[in-house]
Formats: C-alpha cells, structure tokens, sequence
C-alpha cells in the first residue's frame, strides 16, 4: 500500500498535480505535489494538504439514491427504481421546461460531458452552471471585441496587472504565489494591482490603487484616458490589427482623469505613473475576477479593462494575453450584440454562451409564466447557497414539480430534491477539468481513481447513460454493433462511429454516451468515463494541428489516436498542445479587434454625466459577500476541521471604523443587508478601507454532529444577496457590493 497515487487537487481551478500517500483505511496520510505534472511541476498551495478533508470529513456522504417521501423524509431506493422514475417524470413534461444547472466544481468536469446527452434525450433547452454568476460578462466582451476568450501569461510578463483580483489566495494560474514573489522582487517588472483592501497580492505590487469599492469603471476609464492624452498608446499596431480606434480615443479624450480618480479615491499621480508603467513595458499581462466581475458595472468594467491593454498592442507576444487550445471547451459565446441572441423564456434576459443568467434562475421559476422551469437536473453544484438570495433560491427549489440532485455529500440543495443521486468522490473514480488554458504548452489531465469506491454510488457518466437509456431517445440496435467494432479495434469503430452520425445526425448530441457504452468498456482500467474524450481529441487535433504535431502527436487522424491514448495513460497529465505564440493570431482567424462596442462606448462617455452617488445613512457600509481565504473552496469541502485558522470566517472592517462601533477582535454584531440579518464575528484589520467589510466565502455549511445532529458554520453570504442587484447587460450579481449596516452586540448577549 505504500505507494504515492498521482491525482490532481481539486479546490481551485488550477488543479494542481499532487500525489497521495493513502494508508491502509483509505486516510490520505500524506500529500504532496507532483513533479511529474507539466503545468504545476510540483507546486502546491496550503490548501492541497488538507483534501483529506473532501474525502474523509464529517460530511453526510451519500452513499444510496434517496426518494423524497410525502412526509419530507428521504427513503433508500435501488437505482433502478430512482431511474426508472426520474426518467418517467421527466418524460411527462415538455423538455423546454426542463432546466440543466451545473455540471461540475473546480475539479470535475468529465461528468457533465455526459450530460448534453440527457439534456438532448429528454428535449431540455435551457442549462447553466456558476460561470453565469461571473464570467459570462467577461466571456460576451471577448467574444466581441475578439472573436475568442483570452488569458494572461504572468509568468513571462514584464508588468502584471490585477483587477478585483487576490491570486495569491485564490490562484487562477499556475504556481501562482511563485510567480507573484518573482514578479515582486525583479526591478525591471511591475505589479499593478486594483483593490480596496490591502490583499496579501497588493503587499507584494510596485502600484497598489486602492480604490473605492464599486468604482473602478472611473479607475480604469482614467488609466486608458491617459494612455489616448499622453499619445502613449501604439499607433502601428492598432493601424495593422484594429478597427474602431478614432471614436475610442475621441471618448477617452474628452475624460477628465483628475475627477475620476477622485472619485476612485485613488490619487491621480499614482494613477498616471501606474498607466505610464503600462505604456512603458515590452509586455503587459491582465487579468479581472470577482471584485470586478461581482460589481457595479461589471461589463462595461470587462470592455474597459481590454481596452488597457489592446491600446496598448499586449496580444499574441509572450508575456501578454494569448488565445488557447481548448480540449473540451466550457463555454463559447457567440458575441451576440444588445437586444440579440437567445434569452430566458420568463426574464428575457440574455443568455450567454448558452447560460442562463444565475441571477434570474429563481425568478425563472416562482412564476405561473407557461414556460416556467418546472423540473431541475442539479449536478455538482450547491446552487441553494451559492446563488444569489438563498431564501429565494430555496422556494424556488421547493417549487419545482421534480428536482434531481446528483451529488457526493448532502447538501443544501440535496435535502431540498425529490430524488438525490449519489456519486463516487473524485478521488474515487476517472475524473479530470476542463479547465485548461495554458500556454503556449497547454496540457490536459486524466486522473485515475487514487481509492476505491464504496458499494452504492455511481459515477456520472454512467447514471447519464442510464438516464438516456430510459428515455427512450437511443434506437434499439444502435449500440451492439458499434461495440463489436470497438473490439476489434480503433480504426474500425472510427468508422463504424462516423457512418452512424452520417447517417443518423440526430444521435450526434447522444454521442457522449454512445461512446461510453460502447468505446468505453475498452479502454484499460475501467476508464470508460474518458471515452467521450475520444471525439474531443480528434476535433482538437483538427483545430490545433500545429501544436498538436509540436507536442509530438503527428498528423490527422493518426494523432487523434495518439493524443487519445496519451491521455488515458499519462496518470500524470499530458502536454497536448506546443503552440507558437502566432498562434493567436490563427486562433482569431484573421478577424481584426474591434475597440469600437457601441454601447460599452456609450456607457464609458456617459460616465461623466452620471449623478454622484451619495452616502446612505441607512446602509453605511459596501459589503463584500464572499472573498477568498487562505482556507476557502467554495463548498467543496463541509468538514470546517480543515481550516487552520478564520474558524468563523471573520467579518473584516478597517480598524477606524470598529473603533467608532466600539468593537474589537472577536466581538460578536448584527450585519444587515436589505436582504437579511446575520450574526458575525468581527476581525477589524488594517487591510480594510475605512466603509468596506468582507465576509468569507464558502462558510455557513453544516456538517453532522454526534451530539447536536448538524452544525452550521459561519455566515452564508447569498443569505445577505438578493437577486435584483445585478449587472444590466450580463446578470452577473453585485455580490462584492452589497449595501449593509453593522450593529454592535452588547457584552453578554
Ligand atoms: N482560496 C480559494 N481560492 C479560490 C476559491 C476559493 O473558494 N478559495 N474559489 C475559486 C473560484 S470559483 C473563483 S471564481 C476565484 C475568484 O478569485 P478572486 O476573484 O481573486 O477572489 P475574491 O476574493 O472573491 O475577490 C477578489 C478581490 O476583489 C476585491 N474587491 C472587492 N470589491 C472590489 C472593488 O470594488 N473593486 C476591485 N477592483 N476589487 C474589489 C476583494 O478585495 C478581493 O481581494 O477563486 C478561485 N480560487
Ligand atoms: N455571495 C457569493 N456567492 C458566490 C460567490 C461569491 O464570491 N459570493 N462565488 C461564486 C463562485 S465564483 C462560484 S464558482 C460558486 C461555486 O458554487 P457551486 O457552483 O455551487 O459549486 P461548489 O461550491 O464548487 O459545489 C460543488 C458541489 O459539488 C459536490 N461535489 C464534489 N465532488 C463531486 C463529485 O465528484 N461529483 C458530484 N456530482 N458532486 C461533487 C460538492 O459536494 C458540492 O456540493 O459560488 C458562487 N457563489
Ligand atoms: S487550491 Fe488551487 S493552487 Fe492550491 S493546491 Fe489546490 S489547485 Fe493548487
Ligand atoms: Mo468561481
């Protein structure tokens, strides 16, 4: 047994390669980061050591499918049974009115590839996941302005720029807090860094701007202001590679900078040298996450930003933004314009890369509308606390005619199903994320299962192909024969595969669990779960021939086998992809950038015309509901042993403003929000602005208690949220500026 099993950690979205040493009872007695793994080479953060914790904590692991009994109580049933009548309600409904929501966390993503299939066998429409609470906005911009997503290369930048963005505690690339010390010490490279509070990123950059909470569309229009009126911007680049330039410079050039950084609260010096500092370097690196993209303005903030750095020529060279290779891609937008495009059938608001926003879920529901969601498929995702307005969400839940939960542990939204379908851990079985944007090495990781399952639940990919099996939606016959050529070998089951889909192109959308039924029990060591990676490969190969053929892989068809086959057998991971940096210029397809978004423009010469926003005596404070800690995932893991300190999951507060409360370390107070009334506890630190305070996110789970039965730890933040407050053009919530109020509890109470 002694013998360390390569996995991945799954509690952000950098999937860290690790290893485990995992003892006789299944314990992880010791973990440790994998050398072999060829994004993270052996990086680890604090929190992989305690994924102890997902697998063995004191949750209430499901281990049977549960049925809901008229008395509320949860009854075991076989899976037949749970199948069987699933399968049966859903059918009775109208598939439009069947919505998909999830779909994995941060480290599973190979189950919800298989549920295109059941969406598409049962006729449902409608789907999203926790991307349409933040990044659908940003999505919808780059899709515009440049055909394809981006990301950043911090590794190689001379300046780094962070907007409402902490990665040293939350991550979001590779070996991220070895990166921000490099960048910190080198006295040729910069950080930038855009934040009200002094995050533990901000101690380590050259320009910390640190702005007043919910304003940085005036920050960020005064730093790209003063690249068009100091003529620092790149004349020549934008005349080879951009349309739109006249009329975003005439707007930016009529900004008063000085007044907008008042109103930031950020001095104009600092910002004209921080602007001064982008202009100046050979390579600039971007990025913005939730204190942007869970705020006021949040699209208009995404359009912005881009801005900073397309005026500025940072693409396509290392050290700037490039465009990725893409093996199982989570989301594409179209780039629909204002007022165009797919909406959501009671709300009318706009679906983006095919998500419905999470902000109008609830609404979408608690309606008598005749296309109401009335049955929901939950799969990986805790939406009844980590969507806006828990209390909503909740009798939204409740008001479904069906909803099914697909899950490890039970969960807020598991207790309120009609039917919990229980899964094996992802420690447990084949699993593997699709979030993968590395470059110009782009890589891609299957894991194999590190312990095994225990009797009961199964893996997703086949409770889909279950579920797809019952609908009816798979012609009899189909299946045999093309298992038979997947015995006899790849090549013939290629072609028996293709004839099929040529012949019956409405199976194209049930081709995951095709697959998996039939190219599955091939593969070696049960991985059936990465058949429906077979398909992936072979269109990445199509799409990415050069660095396909670079990584080693060879031509055509060819390398679709063999960057297959690496796949399933690389325990450590795979580089899939060694790319030019040209080759995000292919990627973009020769489509020239487009500066110019009409109604983003609009917004950003707009700005000065808007009224001040005056204080609120009744909500004096900007809440950030939900920042990121050195001991928070989301709610991956319920056991609150894991933590090493923030038991809690302190309310944060500038230490002038707890002085005039009256409230010193540990003191208990009533926050309130429009929405709710919480009891904290209060943690006054000088990293806080004066008027901000932040609570944690991924606190307010229960776990079970041998004594009390469950304990709750900490505050929900979504019990504070409410689902109005979001951005205009994308839904996204406003969930790092909620308005709130803090009262101090007296000693004793
Ligand atoms: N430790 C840990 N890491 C995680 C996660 C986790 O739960 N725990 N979750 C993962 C997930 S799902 C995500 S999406 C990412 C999110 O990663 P981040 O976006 O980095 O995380 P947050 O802490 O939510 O917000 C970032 C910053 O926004 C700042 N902020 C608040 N208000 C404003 C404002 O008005 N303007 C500006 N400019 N900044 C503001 C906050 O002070 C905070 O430092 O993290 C991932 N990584
Ligand atoms: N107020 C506020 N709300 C927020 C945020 C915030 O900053 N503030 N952050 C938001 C963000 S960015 C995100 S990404 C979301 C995240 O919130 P969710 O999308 O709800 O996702 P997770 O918390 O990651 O929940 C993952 C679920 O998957 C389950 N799980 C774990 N492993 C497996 C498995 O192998 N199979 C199955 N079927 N299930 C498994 C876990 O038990 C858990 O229930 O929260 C959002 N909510
Ligand atoms: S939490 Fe993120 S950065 Fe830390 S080890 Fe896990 S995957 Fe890596
Ligand atoms: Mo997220």
């Amino acid at each position: 047994m002694d013998e360390w099993r390569p996995s991945a950690c799954i509690l952000c979205e950098c999937n860290c390669g690790v290893e485990i040493l995992v003892g006789p009872s299944g314990s992880f007695d010791k973990i440790r980061g994998d050398k072999l793994h060829p994004a993270s080479h052996g990086y680890t953060c604090n929190k992989a050591l305690r994924l102890d914790r997902y697998q063995n904590g004191r949750t209430e692991r499901l281990t049977r499918p549960l049925r809901k009994a008229p008395d509320g109580t949860f009854e075991e049933v076989s899976w037949q049974t749970a199948i069987a009548e699933i399968a049966g309600r859903l059918k009775e409904l109208p598939g439009e009115s069947i919505f998909y929501y999830g779909g994995g966390g941060q480290g599973n993503h190979l189950g919800g590839a298989y549920a295109t299939a059941t969406m598409k066998a049962y006729g449902a429409k409608y789907r999203s996941s926790a991307l349409a609470q933040e990044k659908t906005g940003e999505f919808w911009v780059s899709a515009r302005m440049l055909g394809a997503p981006t990301r950043s290369d911090f590794e190689h930048c001379e300046v780094a720029v962070f907007v409402g963005k902490n990665p040293y505690q939350s991550h979001g690339f590779p070996r991220a807090r070895a990166v921000l010390k490099e960048i910190g010490k080198d006295p040729a490279r910069s950080m930038i860094v855009i934040d009200p509070v002094r995050t533990e990123t901000a101690e380590l950059a050259d320009f910390h701007l640190r702005i007043r909470p919910g304003t940085d569309v005036y920050l960020l229009t005064a730093m790209a202001a003063v690249l068009v009126q100091e003529k620092l911007i790149d004349e020549d680049w934008l005349a080879e590679h951009a349309d739109g330039l006249e009329k975003v410079r005439a707007t930016l050039a009529a900004v008063a900078v000085g007044r907008y950084c008042a109103i930031a609260g950020v001095e104009e010096d600092l910002v004209r040298a921080a602007s001064r500092r982008i202009a100046s370097a050979s390579s600039v690196a971007v990025t913005e996450d939730l204190g942007v993209q869970m705020n006021r303005d949040s699209t208009v903030v995404s359009y912005v930003q881009r801005l900073l750095w397309l005026l500025t020529g940072n693409l396509a060279v290392p050290g700037t933004q490039y465009v990725f290779s893409n093996l199982a891609p989570i989301a594409r937008d179209r780039g629909h314009k204002v007022g165009e495009g797919p909406v959501s059938p009671v709300a009318g608001a706009k679906i983006i890369s095919g998500l419905v926003p999470c902000n109008v879920i609830a609404e979408e529901i608690l309606t008598d509308h005749p296309a109401r969601y009335r049955a929901m498929l939950v799969e990986s995702s805790n939406p009844a606390h980590s969507l806006a307005d828990s209390a909503a969400m909740r009798s939204a839940l409740q008001a479904l005619d069906l909803l099914v939960v697909i899950d490890v542990a039970m969960t807020e939204t598991a207790r309120l199903a009609d039917y919990v379908l229980p899964a094996p851990t992802q420690f447990e079985k084949w699993e593997a994320t699709f979030f993968t944007f590395d470059f110009p090495r782009n890589i891609f990781h299957l894991r194999k299962p590190v312990v095994r399952a225990p009797e009961g639940p199964l893996p997703e990919p086949e409770i889909h192909a279950r579920l797809v099996e019952a609908s009816g939606a798979l012609p009899p016959g189909v299946v045999a024969p093309l298992r038979e050529a997947a015995v006899r070998g790849r090549a013939e089951f290629a072609e028996a595969f293709l004839n099929l889909l040529g012949a019956e192109p409405r199976l194209a959308r049930l081709a995951p669990v095709l697959l998996y039924r039939t190219l599955g029990p091939t593969l070696p060591d049960g991985a059936a779960a990465a058949a429906v990676l077979w398909g992936a490969a072979h269109t990445f190969v199509q799409e990415n021939p050069a660095g396909v053929k670079r990584a080693g892989y060879g031509e055509g068809l060819e390398a679709g086998e063999r960057l297959f086959d690496a796949i399933v057998s690389s325990p450590h991971g795979v580089v899939t992809t060694d790319d030019e940096h040209e080759e995000t210029w292919r990627r973009l397809k020769g489509r020239r950038i487009q500066l110019d978004l009409p109604e983003f423009l609009a917004e950003v010469a707009g700005l000065g015309d808007r009224p001040e926003r005056a204080g609120d005596a009744e909500w004096p404070f900007v809440l950030s509901a939900g920042e990121r800690r050195a001991f928070t995932a989301n709610t991956i893991i319920r056991d609150p042993d894991w933590r090493r300190r923030d038991a809690e999951g302190a309310l944060r507060i500038a230490p002038s403003d707890a002085a005039r409360l009256g409230l010193a370390t540990g003191d208990r107070a009533v926050l309130s929000t429009r929405r709710g009334s919480v009891e904290v506890v209060v943690e006054p630190t000088d990293r806080m602005r004066p008027g901000h305070i932040s609570l944690p996110n991924g606190f307010g789970l229960d776990h079970p208690d041998p004594e009390s039965g469950r304990v709750v730890t900490g505050i929900a933040p979504n019990e504070l949220t409410s689902s109005e407050a979001r951005d205009p053009y994308a839904g996204t919530p406003w969930h790092k500026h909620v308005p709130a109020r803090l009262t101090p509890l007296t000693a004793g109470t």
